[in-house]
């Protein structure tokens, strides 16, 4: 690509600036805001339930098409993305785990080099981000409500009225528009709970979706032959789903009364005018579902299509949130000289094998949305394929600021990537592990690489000790496990090297050895 590598050099010239000032970050996270959800990548999705305040990011920058996570788990993600490390490196392997807010991030980098920092929003490493290194921080009590959270602030600890999604997009314009010190260059992270369990929209979008058919997938009533683990998952759509806490099905025609709601603080923390408001938006739909008195393959693919409209609908705020933020800084001319970043702590299922919930190795939770805008670094429309993955963030930012970052990164900068070049050793193949076992969702401990091609995972533990190979180019929905494949000898051993190669690379010592 020629015409591209001299790019970042003429946008600067042709728009005569004088010597560039330090960019500003806004970080936008969404939790469990799986790519097929994000209409820029035109997923069977896109046209049904479009983002298109997030796709601006794509057309006024980049959309990343191999964007991966390394654990794909919350807080694992979270302390990565933070430190540019490894799970095993930075010690938060499972949630539960408790993050040194004293190790080294980005955040308290860019702050100790002149930086105004603020996050907002789910921190859900600890208790909050006190010590990271803001200037000023509110956040979500470790999940996190969607209605009337509980917000922890350098102050304390508050119940607020309002919506999550809202709430977090209020604070972050807040801060932007008369929070922060104006004489600095400013880094902003802004932490979304939606679209995370359990899937509960505003009221002004509840009833967005109803009525709407989504695709189901191909893969939706997997018998995962062939995969042990995939087979001892919890987390089946029509199998695992709380009706009542998840799916918000009623006990009966007529009646708001829930049915299975492991959780009840969710709801009981609606206002009466609230309460009364969702109930009303939701009776009619639930009250045809009753009458029905549907079971079996109908049920389940009900219960797909209310998942995907409650899933969706969350998703309506936060677009709308992302489009606030874009319209602010358009508006104010600051966008000009802004990084913004849409990204999610991980991948999710829609569906794809029966699932919810994410954590496995397998395409749709290993990867996740990354699209970011710089004007005039990165050309308006780039699409970039070569694989990224969430130890790269730390590097990235610190990168575009100007600053050094300390040799225990992991993770490489992709501001080459998005000059349009591909460095000649840039990484093929993606390194992987998951630990939460036992766990919600019972899925097993596991290593794994993905190659450009292939994948080869190894899952282990407690009665488990299992390899699956999948050929990505044949089998891109990883239904057939090749491990015994004679066929597949050859690629597998390779893959079986690259494993080794990238467990010393990373120094990752976990886990059973590979003999
Ligand atoms: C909660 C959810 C799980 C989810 C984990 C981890 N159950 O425990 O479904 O896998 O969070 O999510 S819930 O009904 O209590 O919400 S993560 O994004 O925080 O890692
Ligand atoms: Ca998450």
């Amino acid at each position: 690509m020629p015409i591209a590598l001299a790019l970042p050099l003429a946008f600067v010239a042709a728009a005569g600036a004088q010597p560039p000032a330090r960019p500003n970050i806004v970080f936008i996270m969404s939790d469990d805001h799986a790519y097929q959800a994000i209409s820029a990548y035109g997923s069977a999705l896109s046209k049904l339930a479009p983002t298109p305040n997030i796709d601006r990011i794509a057309k006024n920058g980049a959309i990343f098409t191999q964007s991966f996570v390394g654990n794909s788990l919350c807080g694992p993600s979270r302390a990565t993305l933070l430190t540019g490390r490894h799970s095993h490196a930075h010690g938060f392997r499972q949630n539960g785990n408790r993050f040194d807010n004293r190790v080294w991030v980005w955040p308290r980098a860019l702050s100790q080099a002149g930086y105004a920092t603020a996050m907002f929003g789910k921190w859900h490493l600890n208790y909050s981000p006190e010590g990271i290194g803001f200037d000023d921080w509110k956040v979500l009590d470790d999940q996190g409500e969607y209605y009337n959270p509980d917000i922890i602030t350098p102050k304390g600890r508050s119940i607020v009225e309002g919506y999550a999604t809202d709430l977090t997009t209020q604070y972050s314009l807040d801060w932007l528009k008369t929070g922060r010190d104006k004489s600095k260059p400013f880094a902003i992270l802004i932490h979304h709970k939606a679209p995370h369990r359990n899937f509960m929209p505003a009221l002004r979008h509840v009833q967005k979706y109803q009525g709407v058919t989504f695709p189901v997938p191909a893969s939706y009533f997997d018998d995962y032959a062939g995969r042990k683990a995939a087979a001892a998952q919890e987390m089946t759509i029509y199998r695992d789903m709380y009706e009542g806490h998840d799916l918000k099905m009623t006990v009966a025609k007529g009646s708001a009364e829930l049915r299975y709601n492991r959780w009840p603080g969710a709801f009981d923390r609606m206002t009466h005018t609230q309460q009364a408001a969702w109930d009303a938006l939701m009776q009619a739909d639930n009250d045809r579902m009753n009458a029905a008195n549907l079971s079996g393959h109908d049920l389940a693919i009900w219960k797909y299509q209310r998942y995907m409209q409650q899933y969706l609908g969350t998703i309506a705020a936060v677009d709308e949130g992302v489009g606030a933020v874009l319209d602010y800084l358009e508006d104010s001319g600051l966008d000009r000289n802004t990084i913004v970043v849409y990204t999610s702590d991980q991948g999710f299922y829609l569906g794809e094998h029966g699932w919810f919930d994410k954590r496995f190795i397998y395409e749709e939770s290993m990867r996740t949305p990354f699209l970011i805008q710089y004007p005039g670094h990165i050309r308006p429309g780039t699409r970039v394929a070569a694989p990224i993955q969430n130890i790269d963030y730390a590097p990235t930012f610190l990168d575009y600021a100007g600053v050094k970052g300390p040799a225990t990164i992991q993770g490489r900068s992709v501001t080459p990537l998005l000059a349009g070049r591909t460095p000649p050793d840039w990484r093929k193949d993606v390194y992987y592990h998951y630990y939460e076992f036992p766990g919600f969702h019972a899925v097993r401990a596991h290593y794994g690489v993905r190659g450009e091609r292939y994948k080869l995972v190894r899952f282990y533990g407690d009665d488990l000790d299992a390899w699956e190979f999948y050929d990505l180019k044949t089998d891109p929905r990883e239904m057939h496990n090749r491990i015994d494949d004679p066929a597949m000898k050859a690629p597998i051993a390779a893959m079986k090297k690259r494993l080794v190669e990238l467990r010393r690379q990373y120094g990752d010592g976990s886990g059973p050895s590979i003999s």
